[in-house]
């Protein structure tokens, strides 16, 4: 009987922690999902530009790419604090071919029209483990099309 207990609360724990991790992945895809696809000052630049020195003020989603949040932040971009000190959210973006969603290619420094799709894909870690990995595709619209 005790053996059934302790192999239910470890199932139990399991699942709050793929819980949690779910969460901390959905705070960066919102976080992502209010941002530009490239930067409005800067289009053919990939990653952070001048001044973008936090996270508060990445404003495409380029820049996020290969950064990591530990401790994690919530879909306002605020720090989730010493309580999930031992979690963290890593950010990749790759560059996809629009008319194969399973290949990369590189982005260089082209214009947005020329790699117009990206893959967005944010690993949640708890003490050193991967729990959880989400990806979704961003796609860059023409703001001058009808
Ligand atoms: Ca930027």
């Amino acid at each position: 009987m005790l053996r059934l207990l302790g192999a239910g609360t470890l199932a139990n724990n399991d699942g709050a922690e793929l819980t949690t991790a779910m969460n901390l992945a959905g705070n960066v895809r919102e976080c992502m999902t209010g941002v530009a696809y490239t930067d409005p000052a800067n289009p053919t630049h990939w990653g952070t530009e001048n001044g973008e020195t936090t996270y508060a003020s990445y404003n495409d989603i380029d820049d996020f790419d290969g950064k990591t949040f530990s401790p994690p932040i919530d879909a306002r971009r605020q720090s989730l604090g010493a309580n999930y000190s031992t979690w963290s959210q890593k950010v990749k973006v790759d560059t996809m071919k629009p008319y194969n969603l399973q290949t990369a290619t590189s982005h260089l420094n082209l214009t947005p029209d020329l790699r117009p799709t990206c893959r967005c894909t944010v690993t949640i870690t708890h003490n050193g483990h991967t729990i959880y990995t989400q990806s979704w595709i961003a796609a860059w619209c023409d703001p001058s099309a009808p």
